[in-house]
């Protein structure tokens, strides 16, 4: 999805556990051009000034963080696959939170905007047997007692604004969260 296959346009680098796009005038730098410590001392500055960004739109509440992974919401309640779309489009896909700490990043936003939200996962051909949307199955479950109890009849996963999960038809309208 990003440029960096795109030869001669931008390169993709993991400096310091944090991954930037560096022009594509300094690949013939090469490592050692990279750690020059004005290079250094500039990408030092850039993570200062992303997390200070960060820590704006968090504290907005548009987004919420959880290790890696950012989630956000454009606030609408669509069905699912207007929901998986409207994060793709944005560059992201519709939040799976695989632990306790990245559902409550999920909850915070559902409780934001008041409303249940879509998670990215479905139920397979198994019933009962939910997956992520790469086909991966899912591990961390935080579902409402006593569900799912969909019985194949309910394919899509909702979060509620409690933070547990319940399986659902995929035609109601939820909050689209997305993750990053
Ligand atoms: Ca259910």
């Amino acid at each position: 999805m990003h440029p960096a296959g795109k030869k001669n346009v931008l390169l993709l680098l993991n400096v310091n556990e944090f991954e930037l796009l560096i022009p594509s005038e300094f690949e013939n730098l090469g490592p050692i051009g990279l750690l020059d410590p004005k290079v250094r001392m500039g990408l030092a500055d850039l993570k200062h000034r992303l997390s200070r960004l960060e820590g704006v739109l968090a504290l907005k509440g548009i987004i919420s963080k959880a290790g890696d992974k950012v989630f956000a919401s454009n606030g609408k309640t669509v069905d699912f696959a207007a929901a998986l779309q409207s994060c793709e489009r944005a560059g992201g896909t519709l939040a799976a939170p695989k632990n306790e700490e990245e559902n409550k990043a999920v909850l915070e936003l559902a409780k934001q905007y008041n409303q249940y939200a879509y998670l990215g996962m479905r139920e397979s051909e198994t019933v009962g047997q939910f997956k992520y949307l790469d086909g991966t199955s899912v591990k961390y479950t935080n579902w409402y007692p006593n569900e799912p109890r969909g019985r194949g009849k309910e394919k899509c996963v909702e979060m509620y604004t409690d933070g547990t999960w319940n399986d659902r038809v995929c035609t109601v309208h939820r909050l689209a969260v997305c993750e990053f």
